[in-house]
Order: structure tokens, then sequence, then C-alpha cells
């Protein structure tokens, strides 16, 4: 197919509440739209960059000029598929989100030419998959417990706490002490430990935890490996991991015994796939992580939560744990399982009143 332009939006989306990790709080979810346009129609899909380049270097804005000035012009005129579009944009170091992000929209614009899903395309075995949510970190205990026990009587299958030094053990026990055994239950640190707190997270052994997500720098996979080798808690790794290729390298250095994958953070859904092959050759289950996605990302993210070796419960909640209103259809829990898209591409479109809501600004990028 033949680029003739992209529109790229940005949105706005208020948050049910707060979220809070151990990088900051949010109140809004500012995120990109993108709306390919080309000879054999269109496509959609979603820059999952934050404001702020706190989570990675990444930041919303940074992704917006990465895909004006140097990511369409690489793609203009060159007779584009979805399996082309990394290789075309190999010579741009970095900036995975900016990419994943064009990706996205050309894989919907040529499946939904060939009336093939996602799903399908990625090679989805599961038509409904079970999900989690994760917690933010609150200002009390009781509150966490009132949050906790809403969303396991919705019927989410894992709860995720966000922990960070001074809120880690007593959130965890309470947790634990008031929900049970059976209760599946992670946590994640978004990078907020060092080193010499190894002895310390060894200390969460105690209870049962199906692993701890990302507790060092993204570039500190020593420390991983050195917590994997003294802890029973399995060590998942999040931000460390943008490519195959790192994933490979975190598996051989024994970094980690877990993966969560974001398709933004490793520059697309077809990496997010090879994440999943490695994985699964190690015999290492992977998971679909958030990053607070808008319905076009969530519909990416069950499609590839249906590959076979996604054994965990993804972070891929109901749209009303986020937003009031999406510039998608919403998305729901069943049974604590979430239906993977079957239409051809994402499978959803943004309402067009939903999205001219939330839209802020509105740019038309040329090929
Ligand atoms: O570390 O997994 C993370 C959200 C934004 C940035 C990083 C993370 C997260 C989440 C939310 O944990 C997952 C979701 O979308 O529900
Ligand atoms: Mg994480």
């Amino acid at each position: 197919m033949k680029l003739d332009g992209i529109e790229l939006r940005q949105v706005a989306l208020p948050l049910v509440s707060p979220f809070r990790t151990s990088l900051g709080t949010q109140t809004a979810r500012q995120a990109l739209v993108l709306r390919v346009v080309s000879d054999e129609g269109e496509g959609w899909g979603e820059c999952v960059a934050e404001d702020d380049p706190t989570y990675c270097p990444e930041y919303l804005a940074g992704a917006a000029d990465v895909i004006r000035r140097f990511v369409v012009p690489a793609l203009a005129g060159l007779d584009l598929r979805p399996a082309s579009v990394a290789g075309a944009l190999r010579h741009l170091r970095g900036h995975q989100m900016a990419k994943s992000a064009v990706e996205m929209a050309v894989l919907d614009c040529w499946l939904r030419a060939r009336l093939t899903s996602l799903a399908d395309h990625l090679g989805a075995v599961r038509t409904r998959v079970p999900v989690g949510v994760s917690v933010g970190i609150m200002d009390d205990l009781d509150t966490l417990l009132e949050t906790v026990d809403r969303h396991l009587t919705a019927g989410y299958a894992r709860i995720k706490l966000k922990i960070e030094p001074g809120w880690d053990v007593e959130p965890v026990r309470a947790v634990r002490d008031t929900f049970g055994p059976a209760t599946m239950l992670t946590v994640d640190a978004n990078t907020a430990y060092s080193p010499a707190d190894i002895r310390h997270l060894a200390g969460l052994d105690a209870y049962g935890l199906a692993l701890v997500e990302q507790p060092f720098a993204p570039g500190d996979l020593r420390s991983h490996a050195a917590l994997a080798a003294r802890a029973e808690t399995p060590v998942c790794l999040d931000e460390s991991i943008t490519s195959a290729a790192d994933a490979a390298e975190a598996i051989r250095l024994g970094a980690c015994s877990v993966i969560n994958i974001k398709p933004g953070r490793v520059g697309g859904y077809l990496e997010a796939r090879r994440i999943h092959d490695v994985a699964s050759a190690h015999g290492v289950p992977v998971w679909c992580g958030g990053m607070l996605e808008t319905g076009l990302g969530r519909a990416g993210n069950l499609a590839l939560a249906g590959l076979p070796g996604f054994t965990l419960p993804g972070d891929i909640s109901a749209t009303e744990r986020y937003y009031r209103r999406d510039i998608t259809r919403p998305f729901v829990l069943e049974d604590g399982l979430m239906a993977v898209p079957t239409e051809p591409g994402l499978g959803v479109l943004p309402d067009p009143a939903s999205l001219t809501a939330a839209t802020t600004t509105t740019e038309w990028i040329p090929a």
C-alpha cells in the first residue's frame, strides 16, 4: 500500500480516579491518535507515550515530532506492508512508541483491506482472555483494601499493586491477609529500588506473590539477576525490555523468569510477537502490560494477549476502570475475562462524536 499521509490527533481523557505510581500521579490520559490514509483505505493507531519522559525516554510531544519529521518522510513513496515498517524505520534510533503507533495504524489499514483480524494475523488461539487490574499507590491501607475488594468483586483474575520504598511490605501483607492465599497478587515498582534493597525485596517471598515487576533501573539487569538468584518470587521485567534481543539477553542472564510485553515499549505488535516467541522458546511466560490505553490500544492488546504464551492475566482492564467516556465502544469484563475482538483490523473504530469531544489538536502530515 501507498501512504497518502497521517492525521495526528492529540486527545485528553480524564481518568475516573488518579493513578499514582513510584513515578508520579496521573489524573488524565493525554494520548496521540493516528489515522493512516492510504490507497487501500484507512487505519487507526495509538501512541502510548506519556506527557513526561518518566516511564521511558519518550514523551508525547516528542513522539509527535518524530512521527512528523522523520517517520512519515521515511515511509513516503514506499510500497508498504506492515512487516516492512520496522525495517524502513530502523535507521531512526529508539522512539519505539512513535514507531509502534505508525506500524499499528498500518496494520489496521492493511488488515481491514484484507478482512482479517489482528488476533488472527498475530496467531491468537483464545477468544477470551483473563485480565487483571493495576492498583495505584494509595493514601492509606483502608482505601487500598476497599479498592482491591471492588476489583475482586468485579471478577478480575489478578491484582497488581504499585509499590515504592515505604509502600511495599505493609500493603502486600494487608491485601494477602484480607483476601487470602487464592488471590493472584503481583507488585510493580517501576524501577523505584536500588541494589541495596535486594534483601528487603526478598522479604516479599513471605506473601506468595506471582511476580515482582521491574524493581531496578531499566539498564540494571545485574541487580534483577541477583534478586532472582536470591528470592523465590519470580522476577518480571517491563522497562528493561525494548526488543526481542533485550528479551533474549535478559533470559540468558537470569534477570527475569517472566516478561511484561507492551507493544508500544518494544516498537510494535510484530516485535511484541517476536518477544512472545523468544520467551516461549525458553519456557518463560509472558503477559500483556498496559499504558492506560484508549479503546484502540486496548483492542490491539487483547488480540496480542490471545497468543498461546500469554499465560498470565494482563493489565487490560475494562474501560470503566479508566474512563467515563472512551473514544471507542467500552470494553467490559465477563466472568473475569475480556473478549478478543474478531472484526477486521483492530476490530474497533473511534466513535466520531467521542473522538471529537476528546480531541485537543489535529494535524495532517502529508507523505
Ligand atoms: O508499569 O505497567 C506499568 C501505566 C502507565 C505506565 C506504566 C505502567 C502502567 C500500569 C497501568 O501499570 C496498566 C494499565 O494500563 O492498566
Ligand atoms: Mg510495569
